[in-house]
């Protein structure tokens, strides 16, 4: 079973995964997570969303008059929106939409194909109303998205559709969901932040609060304990939300194979160089308290001690903790990466974004970070406290 998650518009050669697997240790599904809301007020204060095993956040968001409710995921690492059309045979499971009985739907009869990292979609270019939040509070009229009526290897996803965060560029100009919101005098500025909850179990969650996405605002004060943002401008404006990155440290080892890195919500894990991946295990196998399993998987003994991964952002650091990357199974740690030979540029998913609360902003092309302020609060250094211990310590003081 793929446990990670990938949407990105690019096309690429086939991406090689390592061989790690979950089970029912942190097979969990687990309520509620993103939450959408707008600066005055919550489109959504609870609601029965799911967090998939961490690894897949979505939003609820409506189509068409009268209004079909759906699950999308929140993709920064593409534009289209999109979501199965009810005659779609192929397609994953999901609740899909039925055209015929929206008198808002318009057909343009043109076609369009998106292909990602994993996993493809094919639909027709179709304008519908969409509306954000039960109430449909936030809403734009005409906005193009595909009718997705032939797939491929969208077998893991949980939700029903997607809507992409990223720049029109990849759209090939076509609005995204950010500018029908602007051009249509709904938001003032194109920007939005995310909140990612670590939440490991369902105490977590109710500890932790909804992830959440902020429309047009943030609120620095809530998820973090940074007073600002810190800024990165973006490295191009091909349409990625895409930083410079001076290099990867690991124990002292700096990886320089990728010279960018993709800030992508739709990823669910870390993805990078393959030869970068690889000497982060040849690290973590030859220094530290880690062993191969019969099939050759690098696992880790989770009460010792493991050293940050640090990403260099544009001469900034930040750094991850080995909870961040370590996935536990039957009492064993072991490090989840995706890699290609292919890729040379560094995807940033959830587990990296969990650590930070993050301001897209598209006005001004730059992504602001701030460390998120849950397990700050606890006051726990991970260099000092092995991996396991930490996992059952946040548990206990968030249980009080
Ligand atoms: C996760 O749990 C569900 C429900 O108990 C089960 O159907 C599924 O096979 C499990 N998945 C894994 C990977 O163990
Ligand atoms: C959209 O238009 C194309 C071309 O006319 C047609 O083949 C297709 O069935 C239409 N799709 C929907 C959902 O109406
Ligand atoms: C450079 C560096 O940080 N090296 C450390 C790598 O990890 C080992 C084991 O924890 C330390 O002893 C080194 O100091």
């Amino acid at each position: 079973m793929t446990i990670w998650y990938v949407c990105l518009s690019i096309a690429f050669a086939a991406i090689s995964i390592p061989l790690y697997k979950l089970d029912s240790e942190l097979n969990f599904t687990k309520h509620s997570v993103l939450d959408i809301i707008s600066p005055q007020r919550a489109l959504y204060t609870s609601s029965s969303m799911t967090n998939y095993q961490n690894y897949q956040y979505y939003i609820r968001a409506s189509i068409g008059t009268p209004a079909q409710v759906f699950t999308f995921m929140v993709d920064t690492g593409s534009t289209w929106a999109w979501i199965d059309w009810n005659k779609c045979s192929n397609c994953h499971t999901g609740t899909k939409f039925d055209p015929e009985t929206s008198s808002s739907y318009h057909n343009t009869s043109q076609i369009e194909s998106i292909t990602y990292l994993k996993g493809s979609t094919k639909g027709y270019i179709s304008t519908d109303i969409f509306s954000i939040g039960d109430d449909a509070s936030l809403s734009v009229y005409g906005h193009s998205f595909l009718l997705v009526y032939e797939e491929a290897d969208n077998d893991n996803m949980q939700m029903d559709g997607l809507i992409g965060f990223a720049f029109d560029a990849l759209s090939g100009g076509t609005n995204s969901l950010m500018s029908s919101l602007k051009n249509q005098g709904r938001i003032q500025k194109q920007q939005f932040s995310v909140y990612l909850n670590d939440a490991r179990s369902y105490t977590d969650l109710v500890s932790l609060g909804s992830s959440l996405l902020m429309i047009d605002g943030y609120d620095l004060s809530k998820y973090s304990s940074q007073g600002s943002f810190t800024y990165i401008d973006l490295a191009n404006y091909m349409g990625h939300w895409v930083v410079e990155c001076d290099g990867v440290d690991f124990n002292g080892t700096k990886l320089t194979e990728a010279q960018t890195a993709i800030i992508d919500t739709g990823t669910s894990l870390i993805i990078g160089p393959q030869a970068s991946v690889l000497k982060i295990l040849q690290i973590l196998y030859y220094q530290f308290d880690c062993s191969a399993d019969t099939q050759n998987n690098i696992y880790c003994n989770c009460d010792s001690a493991y050293p940050d991964l640090k990403f260099i952002l544009s001469g900034h650091t930040f750094a991850i903790k080995p909870i961040d990357y370590f996935m536990v199974s039957q009492g064993r740690c072991y490090p989840v990466f995706g890699y290609s030979s292919s890729l040379n540029f560094w995807l940033l998913g959830d587990s990296f974004i969990r650590r930070f609360y993050i301001n897209f902003d598209m006005e001004k092309r730059r992504i602001g970070f701030a460390k998120i302020k849950s397990l700050n609060d606890l006051g726990i250094g991970i260099e000092s406290i092995p991996l396991w211990k930490m996992l059952l310590l946040i548990i206990i003081t968030l249980d009080i």
